[in-house]
């Protein structure tokens, strides 16, 4: 049995190599690996793609040099970084005060204009999602369940993280596709240089309960704490883009809003261990998010920066919040008018970093183009119509950094 657990440092360069080589084929029904990823039987492409199991490992058996593989070229490393921002906070409990919602949506419209990120307090949403602030003793309770609802997600990952590496190789697929997936770097099948990432992937579409089932059953806990945060985390999502589709002044919002109720989600838990040598490689390259919006959860670990004015800026993590950005759907959607920015994650050597990230569209055979309001004579259709399976297949055959498909989809 191939494992990294026994192979060293040359072992780990030859079998990503082997990967450079000979990229894997990522068509319909890859299936997963569970662990013996070196049976003869095996497809030995998948072979070479499931040897490479995780950054936890390497940071884990205590590496104080980088593997080649994951050493960027000198123009692609993470550079001086010390810029800081401060994103605009969005405080969505305002959107249930007439009084203070037309403001509120302007706000939000503006912050998806300049930035295409903003702030919100999960703590407030979760609070107004479930019955109004007037109560304290409504206070009282729900942060309990907002506290326990965020801490137990990345509580339940890191557990996720930690367990053996055969029982997470289980899930590991080269398959974009497949509902759940295991993996490290960006996009492994592809990146001629790795990133410092683990990851796991949950499809998280409406109805939760046709896909929790193929969830990992380890942690035991996983499929029931996911499943709670996936649910409280979609239905802020909700609120978010209702509000987003009021300041686009789009007249079918309503409809709309049913598709999404019923739409594509997906939670990608990133792992980003201690690095040996973080000024010479990334935790994720600079991309942009395939979907309407992101909603970051992260620990108090700092890591995410952010493109803005041709400078990359880290965001200060606020324990308790979600950090939303715009997604290339909503650019798409938005004909341009809200932009889906660039952005990375740095690591560090001392203190490994878990985030959540939840991105929300439309269901995934759904055609989207710009909206028929935001197009007019001044203000011409700039992208073409497209759907989520158009930007699996093209994930599946490039390494899909920067904003490389929403290029491909500009007219
Ligand atoms: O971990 C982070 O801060 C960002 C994660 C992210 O950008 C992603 O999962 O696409």
């Amino acid at each position: 049995m191939a494992d990294i657990a026994d192979a060293d440092d040359h072992k780990l360069q030859r079998a990503a190599d082997a990967i450079k080589a000979a990229p894997v084929s990522n068509t319909k029904g890859g299936s997963s690996c569970d662990g013996t990823c070196g049976d003869s039987s095996r497809n030995e492409q998948e072979g070479s793609y499931c040897l490479i199991k995780s950054v936890k490992h390497l940071s884990d058996r205590g590496f104080t040099r980088l593997p080649d593989r994951y050493i960027l070229p000198a123009s692609e490393r993470p550079g001086d970084g010390s810029g800081r921002v401060k994103l605009p906070v969005f405080d969505l409990t305002r959107l249930r005060d007439p009084h203070q919602r037309a403001a509120t949506i302007e706000a939000l419209d503006a912050a998806c204009r300049d930035y295409g990120f903003f702030q919100a307090s999960a703590l407030l949403l979760f609070l107004s999602l479930s019955g109004g602030f007037s109560a304290l003793c409504v206070q009282v309770v729900n942060h309990g369940v907002a506290r326990e609802v965020i801490a137990g997600l990345l509580d339940v990952a890191r557990r996720f993280f930690e367990l053996p590496v055969a029982a997470r190789a289980r899930y590991m697929s080269p398959d974009v596709r497949a509902p759940v997936r295991y993996g490290t770097s960006f996009n492994q099948a592809r990146d001629p240089v790795f990133f410092w990432r683990d990851f796991l992937k949950l499809a998280s579409c409406q109805p939760l309960s046709a896909v929790v089932t193929s969830w990992p059953d380890e942690p035991a806990d996983l499929r029931e704490v996911a499943a709670r945060y996936a649910m409280a985390n979609h239905q802020v999502f909700m609120e978010l883009i209702e509000a987003a589709l009021e300041a686009l002044g789009i007249a079918c919002g309503r409809s709309l809003l049913r598709e999404l109720a019923a739409g594509y989600s997906q939670i990608m838990l990133n792992c980003y261990p201690a690095c040996p040598q973080p000024d010479l490689t990334l935790g994720l390259p600079p991309h942009s998010d395939y979907c309407l919006f992101t909603l970051l959860l992260q620990d108090q670990v700092e890591g995410l920066q952010v493109m803005h004015h041709g400078r990359w800026l880290t965001v200060d993590p606020i324990p308790g919040s979600f950090i939303v950005n715009v997604g290339d759907h909503l650019e798409i959607y938005s004909n341009g008018r809200y932009k889906s920015k660039l952005h990375r994650v740095r690591v560090n050597s001392t203190r490994p970093r878990i985030s959540a990230a939840s991105f929300h569209s439309l269901p995934a055979e759904r055609v989207i183009g710009p909206a028929a309001e935001l197009v007019n004579e001044g203000n011409p259709r700039r992208y073409k119509d497209t759907d989520y399976a158009t930007f699996l297949s093209f994930l599946a055959s490039t390494e899909g950094k920067h904003k490389s498909f929403l290029q491909s989809r500009k007219l």
